[in-house]
């Protein structure tokens, strides 16, 4: 399988995520992705290349250009602004009932007000390089979508920050642009043809349904921790099914603690069912490894051949599939998680 990897994540390098208050360990970091790209290239299977740069229009396509320009710019406003950290978090986000009856708010001038108006969480360090290494991550992204455009059966691209988490005109998450959101739009535009998006990170992938949410011509499709416990908290229900003309092209399979593999597995035959039951001849897979039982984010079992099992079952789907990297935090096993579902998902003599 071809594979498209670049060193630029590394421009994005948080120190501490704020969780419930307290401030930790960054989960989401450089070697996560340099766990990843040395197992591709020990297992000796993959054809890895660097990303082509495909500029801003892509995600423009998907996200609000205020807040393109507003990640491109914040470094150094926050800098001018004579922040001295080395990292920057919001301290209010705009939480919607502070507007209510009032009209929207306008976006502030100065960069912590402009922070807290366009990221909606506390786990996201914004540092100087975050803005080139999530442009990089889309490059990638947009990359291994040529691949499969060009004939190859399945691309994998290692997007690293993921993309998941960010909807239309917001990021968090661990998430800047939505990786996955300006494939499936690419994909659509240029094939005229309806896109299927699988998300198996275990996080609900908030922001892809929200951009997707009233498309006839995108089907997501998601299995994750039920939201009464796990974030995104305010998305991921089952009685999310899709807006407008897009009623119907959302299925959320919630799932409970302690789900074990043959129970995942189960789900996941159900998701594939509706993957099969829509249109087209794409897939788009975020795939995130935080279902694995030694994550900090888990309460599922899954199992590192069970990681082969889920390839081969979305593999035997037989659908053209642009798998890109979401979640998972446990680094020791990351990289041999990533290549056993990849792996699973080769076609089979
Ligand atoms: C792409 C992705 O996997 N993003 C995950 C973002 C998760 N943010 C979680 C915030 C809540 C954490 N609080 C509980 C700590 C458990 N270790
Ligand atoms: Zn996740």
């Amino acid at each position: 399988m071809r594979a498209v990897v670049s060193p630029k994540h590394r421009l994005h390098h948080p120190e501490h995520e704020v969780s419930f208050g307290v401030r930790a360990p960054a989960l989401e970091i450089p070697a996560r992705a340099e766990a990843i790209a040395a197992a591709l290239a020990d297992d000796g299977g993959f054809d890895v290349q660097p990303p082509t740069e495909h500029g801003v229009a892509p995600i423009e396509a998907v996200h609000d250009p205020a807040m393109i320009r507003f990640l491109s710019g914040f470094w150094d406003a926050w800098e001018r602004a004579g922040y001295t950290t080395r990292e920057a978090f919001p301290d209010s986000m705009l939480h919607p009932a502070v507007r209510e009856g009032m009209g929207p708010s306008p976006e502030p001038a100065g960069p912590l007000g402009r922070l807290g108006y366009w990221c909606f969480e506390t786990m996201t360090a914004v540092g100087p390089g975050s803005y080139e290494a999530a442009r990089a991550a889309v490059d990638v992204e947009l990359t291994a979508a040529d691949l499969v455009l060009s004939g190859e059966h399945a691309a994998y691209g290692l997007c690293r920050p993921p993309g998941h988490h960010a909807p239309r005109a917001a990021f968090g998450g661990y998430c800047f642009f939505n990786n996955a959101a300006v494939a499936t739009q690419y994909l659509a535009e240029l094939t005229g043809e309806p896109v299927a998006v699988l998300d198996v990170d275990y996080h609900h992938g908030n922001g892809t349904q929200q951009i997707f949410y009233a498309r006839p011509d995108v089907l997501y499709v998601s299995l994750h921790g039920h939201p009464d416990r796990a974030y995104p908290y305010f998305a991921g229900y089952q009685d999310e099914t899709g807006a407008g003309d897009g009623m119907g092209t959302t299925l959320n399979l919630p799932l409970p603690a302690q789900t074990t593999e043959a129970e995942y597995l189960e789900a996941l035959d159900r998701a594939l069912g509706a993957v099969a039951a829509f249109g087209g001849s794409l897939l788009v897979v975020s795939l995130g490894m935080d279902t694995f039982g030694l994550d900090p984010y888990s309460d599922f079992m899954i199992t590192t051949q069970g990681y082969a099992e889920m390839g081969r079952r979305v593999a035997a789907a037989g659908r053209r599939m642009v798998i890109l990297q979401e979640g998972g935090y446990f680094v020791p096993k990351l990289g041999e998680n990533v290549v056993a579902w990849l792996r699973g998902a080769e076609p089979r003599a």
